[in-house]
């Protein structure tokens, strides 16, 4: 079937698109739609219905197609067609309506949609502005505000709440064609207008005053150091002041700065990352996967109870095993009280809640998970505990049933073999907080099979994670990396940085939180006890713990005592510096002979992250991550890795792999440690001009 057909239904046109897999703007369709315009200018239609095949209607400009040379006709001729014709356009959506897509109905004179259709703008995303005209036509529509929300969120919105705010003419039910096809009748029978978007004024005097700069500056903060948001309050702002033609001109002027940035490539790389990252080198994308209908979850606490919240959202059912009642009950006490939060929120109505809640039942009998598809161990941190529980799971668990340890740090291996199914063992490595975080590091371990490998990536979509593949190593890909980027952190506080100057540089570049403020938020007692776990040539040099075990001797745990490496307001969690923290990082600085100089904040900048770069590197070399792209989607969905950089091996890429490799080899000469050594990968890149 080609990409756009036409045809007369009695005297209506019908276009109809058909670009699988979700109908994105590509030149062929807007060609074929420009063509079907100009026939039915001449044919007997009175009205036109734009509708598409397959799973949606057009979610926006073909993503591939950026950053090459414009294709004729382009998005605004093929808009422009629509809205210049002498006969009423009608769009009939469903699916997710996006971007591009969405311009395009808005170009439409008149739009019905399916309830169950989303539209939205999420441009901003992809470090973008709407290029086709969104930024003029939605403000005429909607208003001043609630433009700015939807194009700066980027977030879809349900057809229901698009109708409310005037996006949406008509939410129709049953077969859209069909419904489109009576709506259109309606409005030939009724000599319905030509309604132009484009011919809306907006009245200047009903704006609040002040209303552009107070968003802009809460923009400063939500998107710290984006450049597309602030573009789009200059755009809809023009949308106010001048007329649709010097608007348009001016958002497509904006479009192409945000198109030739390095945010907008880094935010566009993440995307295709992440659909990348779904794929197994060497397994098929049709290998056979199990169902997972049921599954169990081992250990009730934080963990526990956030991955099982993850299924029972998914509408799966969760058994929830604790080793005894009380235990039990507080488990499913805090899912409850996490569910409360998230209804508190508006994030999920009431009767959602409970629907979830229904879900989840809980046990003390290892019985009850007989019958599972999936069981998630997510108990103590401890090889021991967890080899216990999976040599119970392989007495009681089916045939077939995949077994799954949560660890963040154990050898997956090492749990497998002490089943008789190591084949059925794979790592599920979820975030804290598990119903929060959408990053999940899948961990196949050596006899790990593809079946359960294909199974866990495909599951992962069901559950709304995005699934990175690692194999065995300790810290698999993205703890593995931050040990190295914490130790940097720690050596330039010793050697002269403080806290706040480390937190503040490495927010400022855009990390979502500074490194010790992660670790006051996290509880500094958490690595400590695992310090505590590990022989003194594990733990490393004494310089990079010698600090946070003291706070933590101290009694400073962090935010959930008050203070760590900052005090905390008990009231707001406020942090405030403190000199007595300042007073021990000396005290431990003259206690290791070390002279304390300024470190300025690139070298902060540089250390820190060139040390994940590095180790980044090694993680390709060794095959633990199969990309490097896997790499920028942990970072970036999991460690709060600034998206508007790309990730870790794209930022290095955009540095330039000679600036960090030369860098790399003036911290070994100056340190003569060997993790500053360069990866062999990467010098052999660095050398030869090419990129990860
Ligand atoms: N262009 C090209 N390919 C796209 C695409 C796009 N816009 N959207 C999705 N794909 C591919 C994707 O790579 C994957 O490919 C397959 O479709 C299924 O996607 C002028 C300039 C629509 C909600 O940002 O949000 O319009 O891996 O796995 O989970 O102002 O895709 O199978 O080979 O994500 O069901 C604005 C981006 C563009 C929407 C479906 N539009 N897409 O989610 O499937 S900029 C967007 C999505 C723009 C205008 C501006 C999601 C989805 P493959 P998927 P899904």
């Amino acid at each position: 079937m080609s990409i756009v057909s036409y045809q007369l239904i009695g005297n209506i046109g019908v276009i109809q698109l058909n670009n699988p897999p979700v109908n994105a703007l590509s030149k062929a369709l807007r060609q074929g739609v420009q063509h079907a315009i100009k026939t039915a200018q001449s044919d007997s239609s009175q009205a036109l219905v734009l509708i598409c095949e397959g799973r949606t209607f057009i979610a926006g400009a073909d993503i591939s197609e950026f950053g090459q040379p414009p294709l004729e006709p382009s998005l605004r001729d093929m808009l422009n067609s629509i809205e210049t014709s002498s006969k009423p356009v009608v769009a009939a959506i469903h699916g997710t309506a996006l971007g591009g897509g969405f311009e395009t109905a808005l170009a439409c004179h008149y739009r019905c949609a399916l309830a169950s259709a989303k539209i939205g703008l999420p441009e901003v995303k992809l470090g973008l502005l709407p290029g086709a005209g969104g930024t003029q036509r939605v403000p005429r529509l909607t208003g001043v505000e609630a433009a700015l929300n939807l194009i700066t969120s980027g977030r879809p919105i349900a057809a229901a709440r698009a109708e409310a705010l005037g996006l949406i003419d008509r939410l129709v039910e049953g077969d859209l064609l069909e419904a489109a096809l009576t709506y259109a009748r309606q409005l030939v029978s009724e000599a319905a207008p030509l309604r132009r978007v484009r011919n809306i004024e907006i009245d200047a005097a009903s704006i609040p005053a002040g209303l552009f700069e107070n968003y802009r500056k809460k923009l400063a903060r939500r998107a710290r150091g984006q450049i597309a948001p602030m573009h789009i309050v200059d755009c809809v702002e023009a949308a106010v002041n001048l007329p649709m033609g010097q608007g348009l001109k001016l958002e497509r002027e904006r479009f192409m700065q945000c198109m030739q940035s390095t945010q907008s490539c880094a935010m566009r790389h993440l995307f295709f990352a992440e659909r990348q990252a779904a794929r197994v080198d060497g397994i098929e994308k049709n290998t056979p996967t199990r169902p997972i209908g049921s599954v169990g979850i081992i250990g009730g606490g934080t963990m526990g109870g956030g991955i099982a919240m993850n299924f029972a959202n998914a509408g799966i059912p969760v058994t929830l095993l604790e080793i005894n009642q009380q235990a039990l009950e507080r488990g499913l006490t805090l899912v409850e009280k996490n569910y409360a939060i998230t209804v508190s929120k508006g994030k999920l109505s009431a009767a959602q809640k409970e629907q979830c809640l229904s879900l989840i039942q809980g046990t003390t009998d290892y019985a009850d998970l007989a019958e599972t598809d999936l069981v998630i161990e997510a108990v103590f941190e401890d090889l021991g505990i967890k080899k216990q529980v999976f040599k119970k799971l392989d007495e009681v668990c089916k045939a077939g049933a995949i077994l799954a340890t949560n660890t963040s740090y154990q050898d997956v291996n090492l749990i497998a073999a002490a089943t008789q199914r190591p084949a059925d063992v794979i790592g599920l490595h979820f975030f804290s907080p598990a119903n929060v975080m959408r990053l999940m590091e899948v961990v196949r371990a050596d006899k790990t099979s593809d079946e359960v490998i294909a199974t866990t990536m495909k599951m992962a979509k069901t559950i709304k994670k995005v699934a990175v593949l690692s194999r065995v190593c300790y810290g698999f890909i993205g703890n593995r990396m931050l040990r190295h980027y914490a130790r940097e952190a720690q050596l330039c506080l010793i050697e002269g940085s403080s806290p706040q100057q480390i937190d503040t540089v490495m927010q400022d570049w855009g990390m979502a939180m500074g490194p010790l403020a992660v670790g006051d938020l996290a509880g500094l007692d958490i690595s400590y006890n695992a310090r505590k776990a590990l022989s003194v040539e594990q733990k490393g040099d004494p310089r990079t713990y010698c600090i946070p075990d003291a706070l933590v001797e101290m009694g400073r745990l962090g935010q959930k005592s008050g203070a760590g490496y900052y005090n905390y307001d008990p009231q707001t969690r406020a942090r405030s510096n403190d000199e007595a923290v300042m007073q021990l990082v000396r005290d431990k600085a003259a206690e290791h002979g070390i002279e304390r100089r300024e470190i300025p904040d690139e070298e902060i900048v540089n250390r820190l992250i060139f040390a994940l770069i590095n180790e980044g590197a090694k993680l390709l070399e060794e095959g633990i991550a199969q990309r490097a792209s896997d790499i920028d989607v942990v970072y970036a969905s999991g460690y709060g890795f600034p998206v508007a950089r790309g990730g870790p091996m794209h930022y290095a890429n955009t540095v330039g792999l000679e600036k960090i490799y030369s860098t790399l080899c003036r911290y070994y000469e100056q340190t003569d440690k060997d993790y500053w050594r360069p990866a062999a990968l990467l010098e052999e890149l660095a050398t030869t001009g090419k990129q990860f």
